[in-house]
């Protein structure tokens, strides 16, 4: 076993290229292995095995800093970098599922959000040239599927400026990002991965370049890049990029890792920004994920290893009911299409792309551009449901607030994923879309509670025609049907009353339940409460203005930041109103909150219904303990 001996880059530059093919077996099987138990990205790290290595072994990092695009295929790196215990991976203490700066001086970006490591490259090798630190390499890998995202390419023109600086971006194509890549960019990348005249072009190059010795091989080296750039005129691969004045080398088999090298080698020695473009496998090695049509097992829980057979998971999902719904309502209103940024089956927007699939976009790790496209469907007579999961739609903030509301465009949001989360991390809370979506002008947010109101919400939202409307629903599992007692004139729910007005707990979506038990406690404690689902948040309803002048005091419940969040505008509005009840806001706080389980993450915030049963209880006594009078002398 070699994998055990690497505890650092160093130990691989000593391997020879057969140990460094047996290396890439060993990792293949350890990442089968352990993700089979916890879950992960598996198939994206398949495809990066050898690329990996070979990275590895002609940089020096962290000296030259390697910026993982997304991140989501940095499971390899971790193992080559001194990380090799799996064994709670994205779990409490456990190794994060993204790099992790806290973990590694080999991690740098661990944002993980695509399409951003260009930009992160550029400003890094600007800084390293600019405090001479002119020696150091900075190494960007970015995936075909980030390559459609805007930024790349604002950061690929501002590249394409400056040849001094020592930039080499790897292009890893595999020519998916969950599902198959779409548009322009992928139709050349593809056109590229078919011809391969480049390599031998490439290769006939290196061999010169070994043959030469002493000057000759400087001299030569200097001028390799202009005659590449010649002669690749002829094998016309890298039309697009020669455009854009970046060197290219490739299409690279990235799993030859002898070739993988060389390219890199050459990369490096040319001393400019340079793209390498490198073709690999998702799930290469592992027959079960080559073999997954649907997204070759980009992120998947815990599998048998054997077979490939997800474990049964059970239940229904928020996805799942909105997927069905939408397919409903599309039949009856022939105006709805679907738009997706390159998630058509987490969204659940392939349900209906299978029927309809004239009537789904996807548009490639785009929020912006979806966002944006969606108000001019809007203009042209159509009513777009945009699907995201609700941590990415913080990319498309400008969009939704100058395109579609300013515009009053009928576009219809909707975030999966909202709230925490819990294995993917910080970066993927959804726990900033209320704060940040309420400041919209005309904007309609919604948070249904069940499946009953998921399906409600979404028939309500796509009959607005002339504002931007938000369905938000977390990750995991739904229950049908948490009853109402009534429904107010403007569709408050109420869920639950008491003939002591207490406290009014108002529940956004999903913390309904977790509402309830708070109402049930502090029943057993002699509280009286009310509980209310606004089902639309916002704007706040002028019922629960009312509903909050009857009692002592208001809690609201949201599952994001408690900073300028729901509850913080009905306190406003309550102000507004000369309603003088007294409001307790309860919701995330804002700090980056670390991967580990949902339930773990909400108990550690005090959102469990001890906590806050205890906190309203103390509340409640502190206003009707009378003071204490003042000892007599
Ligand atoms: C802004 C943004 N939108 C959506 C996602 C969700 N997402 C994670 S990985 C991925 C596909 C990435 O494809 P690619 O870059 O080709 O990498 P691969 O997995 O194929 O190696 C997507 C859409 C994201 N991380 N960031």
């Amino acid at each position: 076993m070699l994998l055990p001996g690497i505890s650092s880059p160093r130990d691989l530059k000593a391997l020879s290229l057969s140990q460094c093919a047996q290396l890439a077996d060993e990792v293949r099987d350890f990442l089968i292995d352990s993700v089979s138990l916890t879950g992960g990205h598996l198939g994206p790290n398949l495809g990066v095995v050898e690329l990996t290595i070979g990275i590895h072994r002609v940089f020096e990092s962290p000296h030259d800093p390697i910026i993982w695009d997304t991140g989501h295929q940095s499971y390899v790196h971790k193992l080559l970098t001194g990380r090799q215990d799996f064994s709670h991976l994205r779990e409490a203490g456990g190794i994060a599922g993204y790099p992790q700066r806290s973990e590694s001086v080999h991690d740098i970006v661990e944002s993980s959000h695509a399409s951003s490591s260009l930009s992160w490259a550029d400003g890094i090798s600007k800084a390293f040239e600019m405090t001479g630190q002119s020696d150091r390499h900075v190494v960007a890998v970015i995936g075909d599927g980030a390559l459609t995202g805007g930024m790349s390419w604002e950061a690929l023109n501002n590249i394409s400026d400056d040849n001094s600086r020592k930039l080499v971006v790897v292009v890893n194509d595999n020519g998916r990002s969950y599902a198959p890549t779409i548009g322009g960019v992928a139709r050349f990348l593809s056109g590229v991965r078919t011809r391969p005249s480049y390599r031998t072009l490439h290769r006939v190059s290196w061999g010169i370049a070994k043959r030469l010795g002493g000057p000759a091989r400087a001299v030569y080296r200097g001028i390799r890049g202009g005659v590449h750039g010649f002669l690749s005129r002829f094998t016309n691969n890298e039309a697009l990029y020669s455009n854009l004045d970046i060197k290219y080398i490739g299409p690279i088999d990235g799993h030859n890792l002898r070739d993988v090298e060389r390219a890199l080698e050459q990369a490096k020695d040319y001393g400019s920004p340079v793209i390498v473009h490198v073709i690999t496998e998702k799930g290469h090695g592992y027959e079960p994920a080559r073999q997954n049509e649907a997204d070759q097992f980009h992120a998947i829980g815990a599998f048998d290893p054997v077979t490939g057979e997800e474990s049964a998971g059970g239940g229904l999902s928020w996805t799942s009911v909105f997927a069905q719904e939408l397919v409903r309502l599309a039949k009856k209103n022939k105006r709805i299409v679907g738009i997706t940024a390159a998630m058509l089956r987490p969204t659940g927007i392939s349900a209906l792309a299978d029927v309809y699939p004239e009537r789904v976009f996807d548009v490639g790790i785009a929020e912006q551009h979806a966002t944006t496209s969606a108000a001019g469907m809007a203009f042209g007579g159509l009513h777009p449901v945009v699907a995201v999961y609700a941590t990415f739609m913080g990319r498309a903030f400008d969009q939704v607030l100058m395109d579609v509301a300013l515009h009053k465009a009928g576009v219809t949001f909707v975030l999966d994923r909202s709230g925490v989360t819990g294995p993917d991390g910080a970066s993927h809370h959804g726990m900033w879309d209320l704060a940040m979506l309420q400041i919209v002008p005309g904007i309609r947010i919604a948070a249904p509670r069940d499946a009953k109101t998921l399906r409600e919400e979404l028939g309500e939202a796509t009959l607005v025609d002339d504002a931007p409307t938000v369905i938000r629903f977390p990750k995991g599992n739904v229950v049908e049907s948490i009853p109402a007692i009534r429904r107010t004139s403007d569709g408050v729910d109420v869920l639950r009353e008491h003939s002591s007005r207490d406290v009014a707990l108002v529940a956004v979506g999903a913390m309904a339940g977790l509402a309830i038990a708070v109402a049930e406690l502090l029943e057993a404690a002699g509280i009286g409460a009310t509980v209310i689902d606004p089902r639309w948040v916002i704007p706040v309803a002028p019922s629960i203005i009312d509903i909050a002048r009857d009692h002592r005091i208001v809690v609201t419940i949201e599952d994001g930041i408690r900073v300028g969040g729901v509850g913080t505008r009905i306190r406003q509005d309550l102000r507004h109103a000369g309603v003088d009840t007294g409001v307790d806001e309860l919701g995330l706080p804002d700090e980056f909150l670390e991967h580990d389980t949902r339930g773990n993450i909400l108990a550690r915030v005090g959102l469990t219904p001890e906590a806050i049963a205890t906190k309203i209880i103390k509340q409640l006594k502190g206003t009707v303990v009378p003071k204490a009078k003042p000892k007599k002398r």
